[in-house]
């Protein structure tokens, strides 16, 4: 794979649309604009031609769009073609292109060029990866920041205070505590002390990642037969999940992935709990129990036609006002009361799954409540790839390192070997000192054309 050689791609799906692009990157990209279009527009202009294969055969007349050497997405001389969105028809452009002596890019490819000519740092061609993959607002939101330069900005700025505090180093050994000024007095100690606190902070954010890719898990759980996989089916607006007049309907869990405001939701709708009746049911109740546990948010849904339910202590414990709704269930039926006196501290919302009723103020509430107990901040830079996690962890390891060297009056030297550490260690996430085998590892994740 030598970066000198010119690549060829569908930047877009196989399979028939208006559209398709095809993407074309390297030296000899300006001679086949040349070869291409006899009379081409000027770079990033879109012109209007017949692309004519090398054997004189019109295959489309299409929209192309070339970009000078050094002022492209890869940085290289790049030629976009936007023929018909006919797979066949793509397939025949590119085999013509090869013909012309492009080679068939391989995943990834077109981004690590981009990266290896400076065009984006590792974590903003990491971005590029979960931007395409973000399945709401929220992940689009922390993928667009990290691609704009959020993560790359924060560690260039954590790698600045880091150099800043190897240069004091030296200096602070030299002179005695009291030569200082008053700020001063902690010196590097204090400084590492704070970088660590700023570092912790961003590692922290990494708990976030799965709730923004993933989706936030939450688990509607109650008696038998009080309207759960009704509710999942109001929620979801398809007959999803089998309801019926029967208790111990739903044996097995269900899942489905709605979108409530800027979040995703995979909501899991459970066995009934109640002390099981037959084997197959105490199966179904366990497993439900095991989701319950690991849920980021519940719903518990009780018959508002009937008193408060005895569930089991165990799930009763879990119940907090951050991480559980209690929905009254069954409105519409005119012997309904209301249950506010069960599980009091938690927020209660009165609907009625089979008529959709009070769904836009439970759709409120579980924003709220996301908002409120889950806390999923605002954050400039999300944490969101396991490699970056991986490096911060390994920085903060060394900064320990040196703190516990600086306590003991260790020589300079030891202290700045481990500082080096943490710098190259931190380095790795906006690629600066990458070995070729993490961006090997790194590229193959994205698919050809990208
Ligand atoms: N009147 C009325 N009936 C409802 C409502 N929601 C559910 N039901 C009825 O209650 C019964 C049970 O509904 P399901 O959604 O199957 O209840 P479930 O909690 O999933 O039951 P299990 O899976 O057996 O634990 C069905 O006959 C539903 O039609 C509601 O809002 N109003
Ligand atoms: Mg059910």
């Amino acid at each position: 794979m030598t970066p000198m050689d010119t690549i060829v791609a569908p930047a877009t799906a196989s399979g028939e649309a208006a559209l398709a692009v095809v993407r074309v990157s390297g030296p000899e990209v300006p001679a086949l604009v040349e070869a291409l279009f006899p009379a081409p527009l000027p770079p990033r202009q879109a012109g209007l031609g017949s692309y004519r294969s090398l054997e004189g055969r019109i295959l489309d007349t299409l929209v192309y769009v070339h970009y000078a050497d050094g002022k492209s997405y890869t940085g290289e001389a790049l030629l976009e073609l936007s023929p018909h969105g006919n797979p066949w028809l793509v397939r025949k452009i590119l085999d013509d292109l090869v013909a012309r002596g492009c080679r068939l890019a391989e995943p990834g490819e077109f981004t690590r060029r981009a990266f290896l000519n400076g065009k984006l740092d590792l974590s903003q061609a990491e971005a590029v990866v979960q931007l395409i993959q973000a399945r709401s607002e929220r992940a689009l939101e922390a993928a667009r920041r990290q691609l704009a330069g959020s993560v790359g900005n924060t560690v260039n700025q954590l790698v600045d205070k880091l150099l800043q505090i190897t240069a004091g180093l030296e200096a602070y050994i030299d002179f005695p505590e009291e030569d200082l000024p008053p700020e001063d007095q902690e010196g590097p100690a204090g400084q590492l002390r704070d970088l660590l606190g700023e570092m912790d902070h961003l590692m922290a954010t990494r708990q976030y990642a799965s709730l923004l890719h993933d989706g936030i898990k939450c688990v509607i759980l109650g008696e038998p037969n009080v309207g759960k996989s009704s509710l999942l089916n109001a929620l979801t607006g398809e007959e999803r999940v089998i309801v019926s007049a029967e208790p111990g309907t739903t044996r097995d869990y269900v899942e489905e992935r709605i979108h409530v405001g800027p979040y995703l939701l995979r909501v899991i709708d459970t066995a009934g709990l109640h002390e099981a009746a037959s084997a197959l049911e105490e199966q179904g109740i366990h497993r439900s129990l095991e989701q319950i546990r690991s849920a980021d948010l519940l719903l518990v849904v009780l018959d508002s036609t009937r008193p408060s339910p005895a569930l089991p202590e165990t799930v009763l414990q879990l119940l907090r006002r951050q991480n559980s709704i209690i929905i009254e269930n069954k409105t519409d039926l005119s012997v309904s009361t209301s249950l506010a006196g069960f599980a009091p501290d938690c927020p209660h919302v009165r609907i009625s799954a089979s008529l959709h009723q009070g769904l836009e103020e439970l759709r409120g509430t579980i924003r709220r409540t996301l908002e409120e107990g889950l806390v999923i901040p605002d954050e400039n830079a999300v944490i969101v790839s396991a490699r970056h996690a991986g490096a911060l962890q390994d920085a903060s390891e060394c900064l320990r390192q040196a703190r516990l060297k600086l306590a003991d009056a260790e020589p300079a030297e030891l202290v700045a070997s481990d500082l080096r550490g943490a710098i190259e260690a931190m380095g790795r996430i906006t690629g600066k000192i990458d070995p070729e085998r993490v961006l090997d590892r790194l590229f193959s994740q994205f698919c050809i054309g990208k």
